[in-house]
């Protein structure tokens, strides 16, 4: 989408489709040693519900994005789950391997939380009509994009309800650019809001040892999306810049 206010505000409706699911991040940390492995498209609606829950269990995840019609990472993904059904999660922690959204939520719960997964990211239902809605309201599907292929995985800080972060996520799966996905949820009323309007009076103060907290120390500043390239030494804050650098810096002209 070209006007980025717009693509903004529609990706705001997105969020509001899924009840903004995807914005509180769990206090408890339980980061496994390997980062789980998320086979992705960002516009599938199990995908989503995924994603929704990671962002819950604050867990940081390495992203393949498969777009439509694309092979980067399909084959990976036939060869490894022996077909292409999104969303397929494997976890190097554990050796277990799950496809779809009920038996990946499922194990993440059991896994990371020794509980159930809640209902509203059980894939009934209703929670998958809310997450096609959601998927509708951005007008348009991913559709893979030729691109340069990086030697190194980009890694992107987000939340899954993120307004500003969506369309970022959405161009590193069009672009098939794999990417480390750093899940900063909201874990406190000081944390909610935009950066720069928080809902918090006075001075911003994350929960002490988190990745908030680690950001502020290492950054200067906690905001999403928050880009890191480590294939051109790039780190970026600013949707708009972050789309266009990815553009300029990955894309095939068409
Ligand atoms: N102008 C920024 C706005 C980014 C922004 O406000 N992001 C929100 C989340 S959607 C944020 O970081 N809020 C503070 C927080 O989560 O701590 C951009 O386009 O990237």
């Amino acid at each position: 989408m070209k006007n980025h206010l717009l693509n903004i505000a529609s990706s705001v409706v997105t969020s509001t489709l899924r009840g903004w699911h995807g914005s509180a991040g769990s206090k408890q940390v339980a980061q496994p040693p390997q980062l789980p492995q998320l086979f992705d498209r960002e516009d599938d609606p199990e995908c989503r519900l995924v994603r929704e829950a990671l962002t819950e269990l604050n867990l940081d995840v390495m992203i393949y994005p498969c777009p439509l019609s694309g092979s980067r990472f399909t084959r990976k993904l036939t060869e490894l789950s022996g077909d292409k059904r999104l969303p397929f999660l494997i976890d190097p922690n554990t050796g277990e391997q799950h496809s779809g959204a009920q038996n990946i939520n499922d194990y993440l719960f059991r896994q990371y939380r020794q509980k159930a997964a809640p209902r509203y990211l059980q894939a009934g239902d209703l929670n998958l009509l809310t997450s096609k809605l959601a998927s509708a309201s951005r007008g348009r599907r991913i559709l893979a994009q030729p691109s340069v292929n990086p030697e190194q995985p980009l890694t992107l800080y987000s939340f899954e309800s993120s307004p500003y972060s969506r369309p970022v996520r959405e161009k590193l799966c069009e672009l098939e650019l794999p990417y480390i996905l750093v899940n900063l949820g909201k874990q406190q009323l000081a944390d909610v809001g935009p950066a720069k309007q928080r809902l918090h009076l006075g001075e911003y103060k994350p929960l002490p040892n988190t990745k908030r907290s680690r950001m502020l120390a290492e950054k200067g500043w906690v905001q999403v999306p928050f880009l890191m390239d480590p294939n051109h030494g790039v780190e970026m804050f600013e949707s708009k810049d972050i789309l266009a650098y990815l553009e300029r810096t990955y894309e095939f002209p068409g």
